[in-house]
């Protein structure tokens, strides 16, 4: 029986459990979007190709599984390569399904065409062209592989528009396994002499394949020997923030005596992630590329364990799988204890925060919001100093509770918070977010009514680019420039979006207005007149 590529695609996506998948419509692959008309595939179309990569994005990071996104050629495809970028800095799977000219008109620089393997050469894990039909499971095959194979990232696929409207008779391809390799005995005995050897270890948590799992086995392992273990830039959900042994979060602002304690370390147990420029402080705290500190590092990627640093042990071995060989480990003898309850009362005594001057104070907001919130509600942010309060005063119990990226990207909140409302209908989905970062994702405010997804947006409105500003004042002082916002009355935007919008000018106004966000489903939908002709004039 022959198909359409564009029905071979989805078809294959399906075989790979795909269940969602992100888009914005273009011209370039309307065999794919016929193809998903009867597909079981629930599709969500965004306003913003920067939305729909970063949705796709945050999909991966909640779910582990590639999340799918589907953009025109050229601008669509320019458009996502923010998402695709955080895709590959913060280690997520994710499939970027681009539509390209017809294989007829290639190197013409015809209508949008673009060289994506070029241009997302540096940008995505892999990227390449499909030739024919007839090849679409083979590369869909290989593209679910090299997302979740070893460190996960970011696969772009060219589909020029005729190989997706041509037939082509073809048996799907079977859903790729990902193999998992394990660490070895002699690994796990040279871990132990390390660790035996340390007077002052840290455990730190990192991306890299992280499941529920991973981060209950690496807790038990530090609770039954008084280890302290610290988690990377948002990964704040990796292990339950409430045990006695975890002792922070190695991000933007990181407390001082937490960034003394990595410093001081005699051993840093480094499981995922890769101790990269914000969990070091700029490479400060762990100086590559031979370190202070006996580093011990675990990655999936034998590629990634040779970069940067000159590791005293390295393991090249799945997460989950490595956890589970460590929580097996026979129990050290506890010399640890005095060190690791000092970094969690540090860590607790850094949750408290001295009154904030002004008639809003953003650490007594975050400490409701740390009572109110449930431990499965789900949070999000963009990029700005706001994240510094939603980081420093959050407490996160469970993993996939904590979408954001650590590539520092702008715009990402909203669209994140939806993808999050999709994973998990009944859960709260938590957007934090500023004035400058907030309208640059807020085409997906739309998104959200549209699909009647009630996210909270939780907007920091102080009128400027605050972090920018900062550093400027810093190094600049006196000589602000391009940093000052003129501001949209968001509450209003919110209405006019069909949202619901409301201003806090007191921080004892907060805790009302957030219950009655909660209380309140985007239930507005606009009617405009049917039949509005969608033909050419
Ligand atoms: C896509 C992108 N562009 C620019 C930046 C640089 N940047 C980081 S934070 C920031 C300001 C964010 O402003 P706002 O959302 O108002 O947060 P505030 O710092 O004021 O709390 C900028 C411009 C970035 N991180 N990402
Ligand atoms: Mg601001």
């Amino acid at each position: 029986m022959t198909r359409t590529g564009g029905r071979i695609l989805v078809d294959q996506l399906e075989l790979n459990g795909v269940e969602l998948a992100f888009c914005l419509p273009g011209e370039s692959f309307l065999s794919v979007l016929d193809a998903l008309y009867d597909s079981p595939i629930r599709l969500v179309s965004c306003r913003h190709e920067q939305g729909a990569a970063n949705a796709a994005e945050a999909y991966g990071k909640l779910t582990g599984r590639p999340g799918v996104c589907i953009v025109t050629r050229g601008p669509g495809a320019t458009q996502a390569a923010v998402g695709v970028h955080t895709a590959r800095q913060d280690s997520t799977p994710m499939l970027l399904l681009v539509g390209q000219v017809p294989r007829a008109f290639r190197g013409r620089e015809a209508w949008q065409e673009l060289d994506y393997e070029r241009a997302f050469g540096s940008i995505a894990k892999a990227a390449w062209e499909v030739d024919a039909a007839e090849r679409i499971p083979e590369h869909v095959a290989r593209a679910f592989t090299v997302a979740l194979s070893g460190r996960p990232g970011p696969v772009v696929l060219s589909l020029p528009e005729d190989v997706l409207s041509e037939e082509a008779d073809v048996r799907d391809a079977e859903p790729p396994s990902i193999e998992q390799v394990g660490p070895g005995a002699d690994d796990l005995a040279r871990l132990a002499e390390l660790l035996t050897a340390a007077e002052r270890p840290l455990v730190v948590v990192g991306e890299g394949g992280w499941t529920a799992n991973t981060g209950a086995d690496v807790l038990a392992f530090c609770e039954a020997n008084d280890l302290p273990v610290a988690s990377a830039f948002r990964c704040q959900d990796f292990v339950d923030n409430r045990s006695p042994c975890y002792v922070g979060v190695l991000g933007v602002a990181m407390d001082d005596r937490l960034a003394a304690r990595l410093r001081d370390a005699d051993l840093v147990l480094a499981i995922g992630g890769r101790l990269g420029e914000v969990p070091t402080r700029r490479y400060t705290l762990v100086e590559p590329p031979r370190p202070r500190q006996t580093l011990i590092r675990i990655h999936p990627d034998p590629d990634e364990l040779g970069l940067v640093y000159e590791p005293d042990l390295a393991i090249a071995s799945s997460l989950p799988v490595f956890a589970s060989a460590l929580r097996d480990l026979d129990p050290f003898a506890a010399r640890w204890k005095d060190w690791s309850e000092a970094a969690r009362a540090d860590y607790e005594a850094n949750l408290l925060h001295e009154p904030m001057e002004g008639p809003v104070d953003l650490g007594e907001i975050m400490a409701f919001l740390r009572r109110r919130l449930p431990a499965d509600a789900v949070q999000t942010c963009g990029a700005g100093n706001f994240t510094v309060w939603a980081h420093r005063f959050a407490e996160f119990r469970r993993f996939g509770t904590q979408a954001c990226p650590r590539s520092g990207s702008m715009g990402y909140g909203v669209a994140a918070a939806i993808a999050a409302k999709l994973v998990h209908p009944d859960r709260i989905a938590l957007c934090f977010t500023g004035d400058g970062d907030f309208v640059m994702s807020s085409p997906e405010f739309a998104t959200a009514v549209q699909y009647e997804l009630p996210i909270v947006v939780l907007l920091v409105n102080n009128g400027m680019y605050a972090t920018i500003r900062m550093h400027q004042e810093r190094q600049f002082p006196g000589r602000v420039i391009g940093t000052e916002l003129e501001n949209p009355d968001f509450a209003a935007l919110a209405q006019a979006y069909g949202g619901v919008g409301e201003r806090v000018e007191r921080t004892e106004d907060f805790e009302a207005a957030f219950e009655r966000a909660l209380a309140s489903a985007v239930a507005y939908r606009e009617l405009v007149p049917k039949g509005a002709a969608a033909t050419n004039p």
